[in-house]
Order: C-alpha cells, then sequence, then structure tokens
C-alpha cells in the first residue's frame, strides 16, 4: 500500500497526529490525552507497578530465555546467535525496587544456571556494557548474590580484550570466545561510557584492572578533543584521527559526559570532575542556544564552533537530568519545559526534529526514557509538582498509544500512530523504573548514595567504598 492511501484512512479514522504541509511545531496546536483512571501517588505509582509487572510476565511467557519481547507477534528476538538474557538482566533491579522479590529471585535462578558467554560470537562492547554488565552488577549490589558477581567478572574478562588497541581506546566488537577485538571507527559514548561500569567490578574484585582500562580509554579521548574542548561523533580509535567533527550531546556522545560527571560523583574521581566540568562550560558555550523562548543545543563544528545543524534528539533528553545533578537548575528547568512542550504537541518525543524549520526529521518512538528520567531528577531536587503533572501525561501516553491487550510497544510512526513489533530491554530498565521512582517516595532510592548508569543500573558509593577497603 502507498502511504498516501494509508495516511487517508489513518486520518479518516482520526489516529493521526500528522502536522498539515502549514503547521510547524510553533503552531501546532497541544494534542490532549484524557486519563480517567485516579492520578494521586500512591494510586500512579501502583498502575506503573502493575503495567511493569504486566509485560514483564508476557516477556516470560513469550520471550523467556531470549534477549527480547516482540510485542505484537509475541515472539521473541535475539541479538546474537546466543542469547544474552538481556531484557532479564536488566530488570531485576527494577523489580526489586518495585517489590517484586520473588519473581527477582526467579530470574537469578534462571541467568545463573543458563546465561553463560563462552559464545564464539560478536558482540557491540559499548551495548553489553551498559545492558548486561551494568545489569549484573547492580543486581548483585542489591542482592549481594556472588553468583552474579562471578558472572559480571566473566562477561568483563572477555570485554577487556577490546581495549587493546594502539590509543587504548576500545574496539567496537569483541569475539566473547576467541577475545578477538574488532571495529576501528567508533564515537565517545562507545569509547568513554564504562567508568562506572567497571569501576564498580574493580571496586568489588578487589582487580584495578577494568577501573584502569575504562578511565584510560576515558582520558585518551579527552585528550582528542579540540582547541576549543568539543569532541566530534566518529573517531579511527587506530589512529587516534576524527572522521566526523559533528559535535553535539545526542546519540554517540551523551553518555560520555553523563561518565564523566557520574565518574566524579561516584568515585570522588578528581580528573573525571575537572574534564566534566571543562565540558559544561564549552557545551553552554558553543552548543547551548536559546531561540524563541526555548533552550536547546545544536550541532557545531568541533574545531570552530560553527553551527552545523539545528537538530534535537530524544536522546538529547537526558541533558536535563544531568544538569539537575550538577545543581544547574536553570538551564535544567528551561530544556525541559522545551522537550515537554514538544511532546505535548507531538504525544512523545520522536527520535529528531529540526529545532530550526520546527518540522520533525524522523518520527519512531522508541519508548525511550530521557525525558522521563529528566523529569525524576528535577522533581527529586525542586520538589514542584509540575513534574508529577509531566509524569502522568507521560503515563497517559504511553497507555494511549503504546499499549496493546498483551504488553507495551514501540511505534515506528509517532505522527501516524504505527505500532512496531519491538520492545526495547530499556523499557524495563530505564523508562517504568523513572516513571515509578518519579511517583514513589524518596526512601525508594537514596540519591546522596545511588548513581544510576546511562542505563538506569544502580550503582551504590557506600557499597563500592566499602568493597574497596
Ligand atoms: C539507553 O540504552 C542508554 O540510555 C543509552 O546511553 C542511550 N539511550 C538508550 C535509551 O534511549
Amino acid at each position: 500500500m502507498s502511504l498516501n492511501p494509508l495516511l487517508i484512512s489513518l486520518l479518516a479514522a482520526g489516529v493521526s497526529n500528522l502536522l498539515t504541509p502549514s503547521q510547524t511545531l510553533d503552531n501546532a496546536p497541544v494534542l490532549t490525552c484524557v486519563d480517567e483512571q485516579p492520578k494521586d501517588k500512591a494510586s500512579m505509582q501502583g498502575r506503573i507497578r502493575s503495567e511493569f509487572f504486566r509485560t514483564w510476565r508476557v516477556y516470560k511467557e513469550h520471550a523467556w530465555g531470549h534477549d527480547e519481547l516482540k510485542p505484537l507477534s509475541l515472539t521473541h528476538k535475539d541479538w546474537h546467535s546466543a542469547p544474552l538474557l538481556i531484557t532479564a538482566v536488566e530488570s531485576i533491579d527494577t523489580l526489586l525496587l518495585m517489590g517484586f522479590n520473588d519473581e527477582a529471585q526467579e530470574t537469578i535462578e534462571y541467568i545463573s544456571s543458563n546465561l553463560r558467554f563462552d559464545h564464539d560470537m560478536d558482540v557491540g562492547v559499548f551495548e553489553v556494557n551498559i545492558r548486561v554488565l551494568g545489569g549484573l552488577l547492580s543486581a548483585y549490589q542489591l542482592t549481594l548474590d556472588k553468583r552474579l558477581l562471578v558472572l559480571a567478572k566473566d562477561l568483563a574478562d572477555r570485554l577487556l580484550p577490546a581495549f587493546d588497541s594502539p590509543t587504548g581506546m576500545p574496539y567496537t566488537h569483541v569475539n566473547l570466545k576467541t577475545q578477538k577485538a574488532h571495529g576501528n571507527q567508533s564515537n565517545p559514548a562507545e569509547i568513554g561510557s564504562y567508568i562506572l561500569e567497571f569501576g564498580a567490578l574493580s571496586r568489588l574484585t578487589g582487580n584495578p584492572i577494568y577501573f584502569d582500562k575504562a578511565k584510560r580509554a576515558l582520558v585518551k579521548l579527552y585528550g582528542r578533543r579540540s582547541e576549543i574542548g568539543l569532541v566530534g561523533s566518529k573517531i579511527d580509535i587506530v589512529t587516534g584521527k576524527w572522521i566526523d567533527t559533528t559535535s553535539h550531546i545526542g546519540g554517540g556522545i551523551d553518555s560520555y559526559y553523563e561518565y564523566l560527571f557520574k565518574a566524579a560523583r561516584l568515585f570522588d574521581d578528581k580528573e573525571c570532575k575537572s574534564m566534566w566540568e571543562e565540558s559544561k562550560e564549552v557545551i553552554k558555550f558553543y552548543l547551548a542556544e536559546e531561540r524563541k523562548g526555548r533552550l536547546w543545543h545544536a550541532h557545531v563544528h568541533m574545531d570552530t564552533g560553527e553551527r552545523v545543524h539545528r537538530y534535537f534528539s530524544s536522546l538529547d533528553a537526558f541533558m536535563a537530568g544531568l544538569l539537575t545533578l550538577d545543581g544547574n537548575l536553570d538551564d535544567a528547568k528551561k530544556l525541559q519545559a522545551t522537550y515537554y512542550e514538544m511532546w505535548t504537541k507531538l504525544g512523545a518525543l520522536p527520535e529528531s526534529i529540526d529545532y530550526d524549520a520546527m518540522r520533525v526529521l524522523w518520527d519512531p518512538f522508541l519508548l525511550r526514557p530521557e525525558i522521563i528520567e529528566s523529569a525524576f531528577y528535577l522533581h527529586r531536587a525542586t520538589k514542584d509538582t509540575l513534574y508529577i503533572r509531566m509524569g502522568e501525561r507521560f503515563f497517559c501516553d504511553l497507555i494511549q498509544r503504546c499499549r496493546s491487550e498483551e504488553a507495551f510497544h514501540a511505534l515506528s510512526s509517532l505522527s501516524l500512530n504505527l505500532s512496531e513489533d519491538q520492545l526495547e530491554s530499556f523499557f524495563f530498565s530505564e523508562t517504568m523504573k523513572y516513571l515509578y521512582l518519579l511517583f514513589a517516595s524518596e526512601s525508594t532510592v537514596d540519591l546522596s548514595d545511588v548513581v544510576f548508569t546511562t542505563e538506569g543500573h544502580l550503582m551504590k558509593k557506600s557499597m563500592l567504598r566499602a568493597s574497596s577497603q
């Protein structure tokens, strides 16, 4: 079917929120989302908890033993030739935070008996680190079940050869069995987002090698920043030469900045702190810009600061949360207001928006967590009920747009409300966790002790300090 008849039928059915040719995001109306259910904090918490559990049970019923649930066909997807149980590993800490202790225990038993890394297959080092290593270490810190630490160490030992490059920056892929690494073309996020997980493992095992390798990669990358202090979006990790000199805060760079800040917080690492302090100033100076009362971050040339694009990606929305943690509430509030306005005009955040033309560039909705995560941190810092109202709206749209009879699913097109047979594991580790925590009491997670990884996994300062003694 060509797009036009499809579009026409969707418009006729009233299920499209496509902007007309004369509409931009400036003059598009705010969409409503009606939720008749009780919205006091306890009810919201209960509803989020039961929606999480409903989808978790569907994963268990139809995709247990595999990486992801395919929520529309009720089948499964594995990322590699052998499953790494990604959704199960990613869900343990959320199950525990929500009080599903028996489920978490059953999952740990299953993982302990079935998760093996001795497979002749190439894996992406970054994704396996943030999802699997992070999930195992978080679950270990919450349960002290040694089997999880043994698995974490085995996995990290298999990832370590990726760091044996001429520059110390990791190759993108490694074979878990042969430990042969490859993939020279990488980016700041895939080079600089290991120190929380690897550093935690060093503290928990007493072996400094993991922290040292991860920190070295971070420092080597930072050392390749331009004269004005910015990093680009693609680099050859063998030669150390930049391949793409565009600098931004979105996917491919985002968690590099996040880990500079969070490593300083989790490990009291002074070098990471000073790298973050300089980075945040150059981001603010060269990338941040106010237009029509909204705050955005542009794409600029890393050497000159010259603007390349005015693009926003839904991944950028982590920045409001990061600035909140850093105490810059003014900019954090303005950013969150920008993101939220876009959400209310589109019913969620699409993958990217051109904020010059004020039009959507790419409109899948993958149930990403970043705007929810930022609302959570902002609410903790300000206690402003504005962020609770945002959370109600996020939940309402998730229910109305992405909930089927069985589970939640992504959208291949937000504007056309087209469902996609996909449910990323970060829905379990981040999206539902941050939504739940927004409505939960502060004692559920003590932010003076806990640092969340980029994938929403908990690292506990108190435990990592104690383990290193
Ligand atoms: C997650 O896998 C991680 O947060 C990663 O750093 C980038 N974003 C996705 C979720 O959107």
